[in-house]
């Protein structure tokens, strides 16, 4: 590096030379050349321009302090990195057009994504395109802009359009294209629906601005006329062939999404890197993981909220710096952004969801607990752990085989050795009411022999694998089958209905449930090719995302594949989703009913099709602490069917780790206890008597409220509401909620609250304003909005009951086929002024489709006055039975002297006095029916 000098910007930038290339638009020549000269010019003007508050979008709230260093005239937090690639020096930075200043940066070791605060930044006002026309239709703008001066990246795109489109009065759509060649877009989300039924003559949530002379756009709320995005004139504006970027103020640091990463829920706005390329890695900090998700959530100071999705599916560094402010860098595609308004934060989700697409809707046995391990080598291993599991009372639903069950690790075959009755053991599984899970990987098996593995033949004859770019045959790597491996392209037509053949053919042999689909980021175990990528624009473009390794075909695909949609260079962050889609479709049509996918690999949209496990975590407790913030950032993204794997997966989990861990397990959305095949076995049984007890307790607690879990993700896929919620996202006025990420809550009513370190048998836990109930003890505490310590015994979780609430549950039994015959259970917990409500949603748990076909219930609880009172939702004719068999009480505080159901009959009824809780067993309530229960206190 240079050494350490103030070198000031304005001396630097009048080395830079503007050298205009060709762009290869003649009729637009002149102009391009008279601009160019006068920019030539005067070309530092800009960066004497001091950082303007008199800026007329700008807001004076920017969390710049005082003390902050001020470099040139941009302080240090504003500086947008104008080298982000290694190597950076004052020439290659000058050259550039920026400004060039070292600084000694302090160490804040706390931070583990850090990167440093840019040497080289953009000057304030970089030049780079400008509007040259702009009209105005209804709500919706649009307008050309103009490459001024070269950017240092190659092929700027030198025409370039913005449009906005109104969806609703809250959501909004920006995008920017090359109007003379449209480029690259993802083919899912799948957009038709809502591009025609976009509400038209809205008043809208939000202003949009643009300024002629800089590149970029704003957005401000309407309401408040807070600015919530900023990109006028911010950082370099680029808009090149691969490299596209913009950057943008943001309104406060409360920020959230941009996964998939190792994070805490909210995201460190000093100085972050989020690179978004779906890779197959074990989750560590600072890398790229297995899905892309770029979409954020923002908490503005007025507590508003907004969020932001950027529809764009190629490798990108997103970043985040404590202005605060974020870039947008990408190698590909277009800028295409949506403007959520919210103003709550579940408004925004709903909203996001309106575009990604809402949650897939489970099957009620999959809210279960499943159990796994790879290797278990065998049918009888696994009847073995299937059975001690069940003869140990543990609330068990669904088994899974791993790769091993697999002939040569080939798709859609089974061992015909050691997992020869695997079709009788699915069948036995069945017979007890249970389910039965297995993997298909992504990559099919080349070299069996012709005609024995149809697969690799059909896919073949129907032209369903993805292409070399050079061979134009299929693209082959390596995975677990022998030899060698193709991929499927599920963007090509055929590949739906190849997918359906060949998994209908696996289910005629054994009749599988769901489906696990893994490595579809897709993964290989070579960096491409045997002899990896030719040199090529897509696999070394100019500039590369800051991937794990810093290559893109790092452990997948050559860039320069073809799919039948584009290059894999484009797709391959949505290919796990692709594979998704495939699966569930077929599903659909095999079983007629719900389907049940996870999927390791996913982008935007996934849960509309799948569910996600966290992958290739560590049995340590840094694992177990970083699964909460995961699981939750994931229900941001739509994909509530979401957790980890309970005890982790890599590594030996010890008796004390695995014990809090099937504790924190039991209220992940989807709980499985999977292990990989070097470790020591850690199943509950496995485990010992404490990991039993505490399995045992803790998914009772889970099986007991599984009416209320399955009446979340029914209001998840109705309208997109989350199922493991944030507590920001019920108690956004409190910002002491903001970074809460050790607990969380399921629905707005039940808080979870983990224990996360070996020892402790206390947990300090922070608790929102309002009354809540312990609810083992049912013991009422009035909370300011301050941390309590709550006693968490080694075979205990602590859990709260928010007042306000009710809760629906069932007796517990230790599958859901029999616990849904059991009767059902209110759990009410007063306010303070007598009041509570509660939802729940029935139907028969399996049917596509339930709801549209109107077989279903879906009731509303309240309790006002001393009475329960039951209504109708909406109208569903459900005919299996529904029966109320008990309705307790937390928080009547004075005696209960007489309890009635509907108004006339005094019935049975315990009061316990010291825990001002009302037990009322033994009922036998049609639900179907309206009723009431009142209680009387004495006169
Ligand atoms: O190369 O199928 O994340 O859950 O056990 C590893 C074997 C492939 C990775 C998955 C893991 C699974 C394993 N798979």
């Amino acid at each position: 590096m240079i050494s350490i000098k103030n070198v000031l910007c304005n001396q630097s930038v009048k080395k830079h030379s503007f050298a205009l290339k060709s762009f290869g638009f003649r009729f637009l020549f002149i102009f391009f050349t008279l601009t160019v000269t006068s920019l030539i010019v005067t070309p530092v003007h800009a960066i004497f321009h001091v950082y303007a508050p008199s800026d007329p979008i700008l807001r004076t709230s920017y969390a710049i302090d005082d003390n902050e260093q001020k470099f040139g005239n941009i302080p240090k937090a504003l500086r947008f990195d104008c080298h982000p690639e290694d190597g950076a020096s004052q020439l290659s930075c000058t050259n550039r057009g920026c400004c060039w200043n070292p600084i000694d940066d302090d160490n804040d070791s706390e931070n583990m994504y850090r990167l440093d605060a840019p040497f080289c930044y953009y000057p304030e006002d970089w030049p780079g395109y400008e509007f040259i026309n702009s009209t105005i239709k209804g709500n919706d703008f649009s307008g050309f802009l103009i490459r001024k001066v070269k950017s240092f990246y190659n092929d700027d795109i030198p025409v370039i359009k913005m449009e906005t489109t109104t969806l609703s009065d809250s959501i909004l759509r920006v995008k920017i294209n090359d109007p003379q060649s449209p480029r690259y877009e993802p083919p899912w989300p799948v957009k038709s629906n809502w591009e025609t039924s976009r509400v038209k003559d809205s008043s809208p949530k939000y202003i949009f601005q643009t300024d002629s002379s800089r590149p970029g756009f704003a957005i401000k709320r309407a309401a408040d006329n807070n600015t919530i995005f900023d990109a006028i004139g911010k950082g370099g504006f680029i808009f090149s062939e691969r490299f596209l970027q913009i950057s943008s103020l943001l309104p406060s640091h409360n920020i959230y999404g941009l996964g998939e990463h190792r994070t805490k829920l909210k995201l460190n706005t000093n100085w972050n890197s989020f690179t978004m390329f779906n890779k197959d890695q074990p989750p560590t900090e600072q890398a790229n993981l297995y899905g892309s998700h770029p979409f954020y959530i923002v908490i503005e100071d007025s507590g508003d909220c907004h969020g932001v999705l950027f529809l764009n599916s190629n490798a990108m560094d997103i970043i985040l710096q404590p202005a605060p402010a974020i870039t947008f860098r990408t190698i590909g595609g277009i800028l295409d952004f949506y403007f959520f308004m919210g103003p709550t934060p579940a408004d925004v989700l709903r909203q996001y969801a309106e575009i990604v697409g809402k949650p897939f809707f489970p099957p009620y046995w999959s809210l279960g607990f499943h159990l796994c391990q790879l290797g278990y080598g065998s049918v009888s291993r696994t009847r073995e752990v299937w059975n001690r599991t069940r003869n140990a009372g543990i609330p068990f639903d669904t088994q899974w085989n791993d790769i091993d069950y697999m002939e040569n690790r080939n798709d859609f075959t089974y061992d015909k050795k050691n997992f020869k009755d695997l079709p009788q053991f699915v069948d036995e599984i069945h017979s007890m009411g249970m389910h039965y899970i297995p993997m298909i990987d992504a990559g099919v098996a080349v070299a069996e022999k012709a005609g024995t593995y149809l697969p690799y033949d059909e896919g073949l004859r129907d032209d369903v694998f993805v292409k070399d770019a050079e061979t134009n045959q299929p693209f082959t790597g390596k995975v677990w089958n022998p030899i060698a491996t193709v991929w499927p392209d599920f963007t090509h037509p055929n590949s739906t209905a190849y997918y359906f053949r060949m998994l209908k053919s696996m289910h005629d042999m054994f009749a599988f449930d769901g489906l696990w689909i893994d490595m579809n980021e897709p993964s290989n175990f070579l960096n491409g090719k045997v002899n990896g990528c030719t040199y090529n624009k897509l696999d070394y473009p100019q500039y590369v995302p800051h991937v794990v390794d810093r290559l893109l075909a790092t452990k997948t695909l050559c860039m320069n594949a073809k799919h039948h949609l584009g290059s894999h260079y484009n797709l391959h962050n949505t290919y796990g989703t692709g594979q998704a889609i495939a699966a569930n479709l077929a599903m659909r049509k095999i079983r007629s009913k719900r389907p049940f996918i996870i999927s390791r690999s996913t982008w935007e949209g996934a849960g509309h099709y799948a569910g996600h496990w966290t992958g290739d975590i560590y049995s340590s407790w840094h694992d177990l602490r970083m699964s909460i913030p995961e699981v939750l950032s994931y229900s941001l993204y739509q994909v509530p069917m979401v957790g980890a794997d309970i005890c982790g997966f890599d590594g030996n989990a010890s008796v004390s780790l695995c014990n809090r861990w099937v504790q924190l397990g039991a209220f992940y959305p989807f709980a499985r206890n999977h292990n990989s095949d070097d470790t020591i076995v850690q199943d509950p049984v496995a485990m010992g008597d404490l990991v039993v007890e505490s399995a045992k307790k803790a998914l009772m607690i889970r099986y007991r409220f599984l009416p209320y879990l399955y009446t979340l993700f029914f209001k998840a896929h109705k309208f997109g509401d989350t199922v493991a919620r944030p507590l920001f996202v019920e108690f956004t006025n409190d910002r002491n909620t903001y970074s809460i990420d050790k607990q969380f809550l399921w629905g707005r009513s039940l808080m979870i609250i983990p224990v996360l370190e070996e020892n402790e048998v206390e947990v300090t836990a922070y608790i929102p304003p309002g009354p809540w109930y312990d609810f083992y003890s049912k013991a009422f505490t009035f909370s300011k909005g301050e941390n309590f310590t709550l006693k968490a015994p080694l075979d205990t979780i602590p859990l709260m009951i928010r007042g306000g609430s009710i809760l629906p549950g069932q007796t517990p039994n230790v599958t859901t086929t029999l616990s849904r015959k059991n009767k059902f259970e209110l759990l009410v917990a007063l306010d303070g002024n007598g009041f509570a409500s509660g939802e729940l949603y029935w139907d028969d748990g399996d049917s596509l489709d339930s709801f549209e076909k109107q077989q279903f219930r879906w009731l509303n609880f309240t309790v006002k006055d001393q009475k329960l009172t039951s209504r109708k939702v909406e109208k569903g004719g459900l005919s299996q039975d529904m029966i109320l068999g008990r309705v307790s009480v937390m928080g009547i505080s004075r005696k209960v002297h007489r309890v009635f159901l509907n108004d006339n009959s005094s019935i049975p009824f315990m009061y316990n006095k010291r825990r001002l809780y009302l037990n009322v067993r033994g009922l036998h309530v049609d639900l179907k029916r309206n009723f009431t229960l009142s209680w009387a206190f004495e006169e």
